[in-house]
């Protein structure tokens, strides 16, 4: 599976996840801390649920895939504190019930919970690959949120990106299913900037 073809094939709609008009407004400084605070608690669920889907995939990984997903559970739970040293300094309630999207964001894991691992890894690229894209048009973000667009560009993420496109790659997952469930993320990934930028 070339996952570069992919990013061809589904461009409009990722532009669309990759170039919101809140990650604009980080780049400007437009945006308002209370849209990013929501982004912020929102996230760390999200976060939250993306740490169990992949330790799950990890247990059915094969043996190329192991090192790079392992690697990436870690990060994911550096990540959590990451969220939690930034809700402190912010003064947020990472309590938060969660909003439809982030809930519907995680009923599409649970779904790929049971989809063939190729096809479950291919995802997991690409909702990586999504943020990446995202974070690295607001750079270098204005002042007020520079930390958190570094944060999220570091050369370490492009890499760990990078080797799980690689892996991705070296599985076969079914065209047509991806065609059918790589939009599915793309939507989720919009409507979770969406949800913040719209109602704060
Ligand atoms: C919504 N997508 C969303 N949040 C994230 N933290 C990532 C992807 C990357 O882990």
């Amino acid at each position: 599976m070339d996952v570069v073809q992919l990013l061809q094939r589904h461009a409009g709609q990722w532009s669309r996840a990759t170039r919101h008009p809140l990650l604009l407004a980080v780049r400007d400084g437009g945006l308002a801390p209370a849209a990013f605070d929501t982004w912020l608690a929102q996230d760390y669920r999200f976060v939250d649920a993306l740490l169990g889907f992949q330790a799950r995939l990890l247990g059915r990984a094969p043996r190329h895939a192991q090192a790079v997903l392992a690697g990436g559970l870690v990060a994911l739970v550096e990540e959590l504190s990451w969220f939690e040293r930034l809700a402190v300094e912010r003064d947020i309630d990472l309590t938060a019930t969660p909003r439809p999207a982030t809930v519907g964001y995680g009923q599409l894991l649970n779904e790929l919970d049971k989809a063939q691992f190729p096809l479950a890894l291919t995802m997991l690229w690409a909702i990586e690959r999504t943020y990446l894209d995202a974070w690295s048009f607001a750079a270098p973000g204005a002042a007020a949120y520079r930390a958190v667009v570094e944060h999220w560009t570091t050369p370490g993420f492009a890499a760990y990106v990078d080797a799980l496109a690689v892996a991705a790659t070296h599985t076969q997952p079914d065209q047509a299913a991806v065609d059918q469930n790589l939009p599915r993320v793309i939507d989720a990934e919009i409507a979770f900037w969406d949800m913040a930028w719209e109602s704060p």
